[in-house]
């Protein structure tokens, strides 16, 4: 729909935001960007985008809960682990298994 001068457009509602797993922990704005893909040539260019007030904690923090010991069972091992976030956003986790001597003790 065409904008005549000094008309507004308005866009609400709720949409969800998916924070990307490789976005570095820290405090994020959303921003909003009038012509975002600036394709459209406008007398004043530098007054197109607005950010939050409000701001998204990226505090994410994976961890292994629980690790059962591998039991032998044929030709393979069972073992149990179950991971957990202690952080936010949401994030699935998952696991990877190594082989090798254990990790050194933390804390
Ligand atoms: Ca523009
Ligand atoms: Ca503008």
């Amino acid at each position: 729909m065409p904008q005549l001068p000094g008309q507004y457009w308005t866009d609400s509602g709720s949409a969800p935001l998916t924070v990307p797993n490789d976005l570095p922990t820290g405090t994020y704005y959303v921003g909003a960007c009038a012509d975002g893909p600036e394709a459209i040539s406008e007398s004043n260019e530098t007054n197109n985008c607005v950010a939050s007030g409000g701001t998204i904690s990226v505090q994410r923090d994976l961890q292994v809960w629980t690790l059962t010991d591998p039991v032998l069972n044929g030709d393979n091992y069972d073992f149990s682990v179950r991971l957990r976030n202690t952080g936010n956003p949401p994030t699935v986790p998952t696991a990877t298994v190594r082989r090798g001597p254990p990790p050194p003790a933390s804390g």
